[in-house]
């Protein structure tokens, strides 16, 4: 099982819609195994959005991700990284399609409510930095028999 990185950004916090995102991925039957409320510091900042320190935007990015506190989710599933990306939808809340967390809360590219982590191996980066080990949380889902096939555990 995969486990994947999902911060839930001040645009989720401060529009009240934390529970409706969380609320989605209990739904789709993706396991919650770690999840807290933070604020973002500079390094961890810098550490997470390293692609984009030299973009012009940067700045505006950090500011907005420090505007409220963050909930991080680590999320665990069957392939749950493309899935969860897949549930978000592509950058641009505009672009994005109905129906992803992203096109159906976000009319923008920056204020865009969900990060999701890329691939397997950005996700295990990720949730090294963002949990300790002893915030992630190995218990086994009760409905697993009805969220899986057999040969699919
Ligand atoms: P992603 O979140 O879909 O993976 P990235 O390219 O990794 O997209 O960018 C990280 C975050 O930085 C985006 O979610 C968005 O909030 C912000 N961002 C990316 N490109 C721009 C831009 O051109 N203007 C403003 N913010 C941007
Ligand atoms: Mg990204």
């Amino acid at each position: 099982m995969q486990v994947t990185l999902v911060i839930l950004k001040p645009s989720a916090v401060q529009r009240g819609i934390l529970g409706e995102i969380i609320s989605r991925f209990e739904k789709k039957g993706i396991q919650i195994a770690g999840i807290k409320m933070m604020q973002l510091t500079d390094e961890t900042l810098e550490a997470h959005y390293a692609h984009l320190t030299e973009k012009p935007f940067y700045s505006r990015i950090k500011n907005s991700m420090q505007a409220s506190p963050v909930v991080v989710l680590a999320l665990k599933g069957l392939d749950v990284v493309n899935v969860v990306r897949k549930l978000s939808g592509v950058t641009n809340g505009r672009e994005a399609q109905p129906g992803t967390i992203r096109g159906d809360y976000s009319m923008s590219v920056q204020e865009n409510i969900v990060h999701a982590s890329d691939s397997p191996e950005t996700a295990e980066a990720e949730i090294k930095r963002f949990f300790t080990e002893g915030e992630i949380f190995n218990y086994t889902p009760y409905l697993n028999p009805y969220l899986y096939a057999n040969d699919e555990l």
